[in-house]
């Protein structure tokens, strides 16, 4: 199975699927290695990561290198934050085409306009007009090279406060230009118009949400509605960024690092989160004997020399 049939199947399977933000090679790692089902890699996120704004300030390359960074070291589907499509059509030509060489399982766009900004940001944000938009699915679909990937249509009404009959007029006519699952997009601190939305679809595509604003919504309340799928769409970062203020802080303060350790990854923990086994064999295999004098220093003997735990998980 194909990330982009998996993604397919999560997407249509009856059961609440959650996918969870990544924005680099290690977070994509730490969000496979806790069991999620699926990557969302965020627009936002991976635009902080890279210190710019979440306003197409990146440039869609930038997004793509980090992609494939988090595409080469994970094996879950990855769907792609893919904004606005970076331009008109013909940009979401071929940001698709890169995605699908790249194994990436599939792509959301959204009814902004270009450059967009971030939902959060502002209000009354203006949409694209309905037709241009389906033009950018239709376009998404006829350049896909990979039959599964998925491309999700992310509707803004909500968030721009045009209500739910345009969110719903929006979301049937982005469902008839072939996308294979709606967004729907909140930034209310109550699920209800979500809610709503979720019931007048009542399934006629898998639908998605955010419950960034509203993360008090239960499990139980989505599923009646007919969510499919649910995006923890930037707790990695916030984690992330909540951890390293804390330790730089900390240890700014107490100019030293002592008694910290049991806040932090060990070094051991870092070195074993990428295969190292197996580039030890591929030594074994293609390396010349190497006269010993000039026999590169094993990671794992390095760690022990420095006197660090190897360990699988922090603080094991
Ligand atoms: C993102 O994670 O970049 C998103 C979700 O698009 S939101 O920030 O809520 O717009
Ligand atoms: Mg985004």
């Amino acid at each position: 199975v194909t990330a982009s049939q998996r993604l397919g199947l999560i997407l249509a399977s009856e059961s609440l699927t959650f996918l969870m933000e990544a924005h680099s090679g290690v977070s994509a790692h730490i969000v496979e290695e806790a069991g999620f089902e699926a990557i969302w890699a965020s627009g936002l996120t991976i635009a902080t990561s890279l210190g710019v704004r979440d306003c197409n300030e990146a440039s869609w390359t930038q997004v793509l290198e980090v992609v494939e960074s988090m595409a080469d070291v994970t094996s879950i589907p990855i769907l792609v934050d893919g904004d606005s499509g970076y331009g008109n059509f013909n940009n979401v030509r071929r940001l698709v085409r890169k995605l699908c060489e790249r194994g990436v399982a599939g792509v959301c766009l959204e009814d902004k306009l270009f450059p967009k900004a971030n939902s959060f940001l502002g209000e009354r944000q203006p949409l694209v007009d309905v037709a241009e938009f389906c033009g950018k699915i239709r376009a998404a679909r006829d350049s896909q090279t990979d039959e599964e990937f998925c491309v999700v249509a992310r509707v803004e009404a909500l968030v721009s406060g045009l209500g739910l009959g345009e969110a719903l007029r929006r979301a049937h006519a982005y469902r008839e230009a072939g996308a294979s699952a709606i967004l729907i997009h909140s930034k209310r601190r109550s699920p209800d118009e979500v809610l709503a939305f979720g019931r007048e679809w009542a399934g006629r595509c898998p639908l998605i949400v955010v419950p960034t604003t509203y993360p008090s919504v239960t499990r139980e309340q989505l599923e009646q509605a007919g969510v499919s799928a649910v995006i923890w769409a930037n707790h990695t970062l916030r984690a992330a960024i909540a951890a390293m203020r804390r330790v730089c802080r900390e240890i700014h303060r107490r100019r030293s690092t002592a008694d910290l350790e049991s806040n932090l990854a060990s070094v051991g923990d870092v070195l074993s989160m990428f295969d190292h086994d197996e580039l030890r064999d591929a030594e074994a295999r293609y390396l010349a004997p190497t006269p010993p004098s000039r026999a590169p220093a094993k990671v794992e003997s390095a760690a022990a020399h420095a006197g660090l735990a190897r360990a699988r998980a922090p603080h094991a």
